[in-house]
């Protein structure tokens, strides 16, 4: 399996370019559905230590049904198949140009929530995702959560369904990341026992904690599906954050924001009207090849498959 490894702001991506499972040609969606449903044991293998490491997302490769577009992928993390990534997107398109598939320019790729257009620099590092619209489907929430008490939150879809929570029970510095962990963890329970849901019962698989940054608008700490946190700002966070935002009427389209993650990396952020009040979100970032290799299964090995530990 051939696979190029980059990260985004600390935050891994492995695309995967041969031998993923046979999805079919349908929708990316339903081959989404599929790969969640039906390819579980295989998705978990690429990422799962030994071959892997915590914090990774996959991005698979296939066919796109939009003739625009370079290419369609989904995106997955240990635990889940996503409908979008923004860190990954920015890791996909600096891994084509890498492999030489694509150069600096504008171009569109296929998620299963939509096509999102990207730009590539110059530089062949930064990268410009145009997300999926998105928006904000209830404010002020108010969560009972075991060990932090009645925690406030805005629930918002910015390619995935976020809980904001915005100011943080915790502070948002890297020293706290282990009770950021616990506590956004408890939050994500709570809300399922509660029957918190995003629009169409969409599960909310992750929260965002804010906080204060000397250099940036916020300091955000995102708790993914795989109970890791994200070393980004996480783009389709980020596309959440900037509709609750502007749903207060505290960003103005064109305005342009930095969001800074829990270890100090950074997103520039921005956004235009859509369609219904929504918006689109414009993310801008770097990411930088690290690895490109080819993933070995031996038979004989008792850990092919990863190392599964219940958590
Ligand atoms: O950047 O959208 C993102 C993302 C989602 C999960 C990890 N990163």
């Amino acid at each position: 399996m051939h696979v190029i490894d980059s990260h985004t702001g600390g935050e891994p991506t492995r695309v995967v370019f041969s031998e993923g499972p046979q999805l079919g040609d349908g929708p990316l969606s339903a081959r989404a559905e599929q790969l969640a449903t039906q390819h579980r044991a295989w998705y978990r293998s690429v990422l799962l230590e030994p071959r892997g490491q915590v914090a990774m997302v996959g991005a698979l490769l296939v066919e796109p049904t939009d003739v625009r577009c370079v290419t369609g992928v989904i995106y997955f993390d240990v635990d889940a198949v996503l409908g979008m990534c923004g860190h990954g997107t920015i890791g996909l398109v600096v891994t084509l140009a890498h492999a030489g598939h694509i150069g600096p320019g504008t171009h569109y790729i296929e998620t299963p929530v939509g096509v999102v257009e990207v730009a590539l620099a110059e530089d062949r590092h930064t990268v410009t995702v145009t997300n999926v619209e998105s928006y904000r489907s209830q404010a002020k929430v108010a969560v009972d959560v075991a060990g932090l008490g009645t925690v406030s939150g805005d629930v918002a879809f910015g390619g995935n369904w976020f809980f904001l929570v915005d100011p943080s029970p915790v502070p948002v510095q890297a020293s706290h990341i282990a009770s950021l962990t616990q506590a956004t963890i408890a939050v994500r329970e709570a809300l399922v026992e509660q029957g918190i849901a995003g629009e169409n019962a969409g599960v909310i698989d992750h929260i965002i904690f804010y906080g204060p940054s000397p250099s940036a608008h916020s300091k955000n700490f995102v708790l993914c599906p795989d109970n890791a946190y994200d070393r980004s700002p996480c783009g389709t966070g980020s596309s959440a954050r900037l509709a609750c935002l502007a749903a207060e009427g505290l960003l103005a389209p064109g305005q342009e924001i930095v969001l800074e993650s829990v270890i100090g990396s950074t997103y520039r952020c921005s956004y235009r009207l859509g369609e219904q009040g929504r918006v689109v979100p414009s993310i801008t970032g770097q990411a930088y090849v690290m690895a490109q290799s080819h993933l070995v299964f031996a038979e004989q090995d008792p850990f092919r498959a990863g190392i599964e530990l219940a958590h």
